[in-house]
């Protein structure tokens, strides 16, 4: 690995400097360096950097919205490569994902739909932003085996409660299992609204996700 380019690639993130990212980006995969290694050790902390910076009040909301494009459009280079690396094709079970209403981040969620996806999960996404009833009805509709919840908001965290009670009063909660997951939910969150799994990143989250969809109950059989 060269952990020079993975410095750099840390600074053009917390920089702003979004066709520098792709570069970087393009070179690291270049000179062999894992996808994961360059999302976890170069994207991933210069974004946290970029979040400590908006909290401390040195950076405003342009500074996340450019940081962001950055990372996007170097995950544009890295899903195809993440795809790749990955050869189990028989379908691991159906997963309906998306961002909590009132929550627009997305980079999050796309990287665990992306890793799903790419270990064999036949994913729907849903986006941003997803209205509670949304999720319902697309697990309805696609007899889906996991729900996955994001959020990276204190303040929209609650709609994943919301969405777990919703199930429950269309009759879907015992056929479908719920994995919640973003950056200030914890595990103690998740057992105390009834989740059925939480992970801590997108590695965590595909083997939760594989362990869940393993135990899910048969929509026929109850
Ligand atoms: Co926002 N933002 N933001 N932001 N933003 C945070 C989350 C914040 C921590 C920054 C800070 O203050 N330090 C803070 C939240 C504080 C809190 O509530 N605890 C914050 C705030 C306050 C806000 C606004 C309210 C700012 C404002 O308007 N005043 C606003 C809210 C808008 C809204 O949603 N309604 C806002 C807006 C934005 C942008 C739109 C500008 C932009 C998002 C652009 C986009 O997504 N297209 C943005 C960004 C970029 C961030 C930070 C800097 C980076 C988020 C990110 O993409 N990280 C973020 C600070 C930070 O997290 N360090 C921050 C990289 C990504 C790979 O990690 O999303 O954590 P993450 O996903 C991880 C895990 O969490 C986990 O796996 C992923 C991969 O490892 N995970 C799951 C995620 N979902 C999962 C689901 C699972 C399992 C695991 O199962 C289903």
């Amino acid at each position: 690995m060269n952990p020079e380019i993975i410095n750099q690639l840390i600074t053009a993130i917390v920089e702003g400097e979004s066709e520098l990212v792709v570069e970087l980006t393009r070179q690291a995969l270049a000179a062999g360096i894992e996808p994961l290694t360059i999302i976890d050790q170069g994207l991933i902390p210069g974004m946290d950097i970029v979040g400590e910076k908006f909290s401390s009040g040195e950076y405003f909301l342009p500074n996340l919205i450019i940081s962001a494009n950055g990372m996007q459009e170097a995950m544009k280079l890295l899903e195809p490569e993440l795809h790749a690396r990955q050869q189990e094709r028989k379908s691991a079970g159906k997963v309906v994902i998306g961002t909590v209403h009132g929550d627009i981040h997305e980079i999050g969620k796309s990287l665990v739909a992306t890793m799903l996806s790419a270990n064999g999960f036949q994913v729907y996404d849903l986006g941003v932003d997803v209205p509670v009833n949304t999720f319902i009805d697309k697990v309805r509709e696609t007899e889906a085996d996991l729900l996955g919840l994001s959020a990276l908001l204190t303040t929209t965290m609650v709609m994943q409660r919301e969405i777990i009670q919703g199930l429950k009063q269309a009759g879907l909660r015992e056929l479908v299992k719920v994995m919640v997951g973003g950056a200030p939910v914890t595990r103690s969150w998740a057992e105390e609204i009834g989740a059925d799994g939480y992970a801590e990143d997108a590695i965590g989250a595909v083997a939760v996700a594989k362990q869940l969809a393993t135990t899910k109950k048969s929509i026929t059989g109850g």
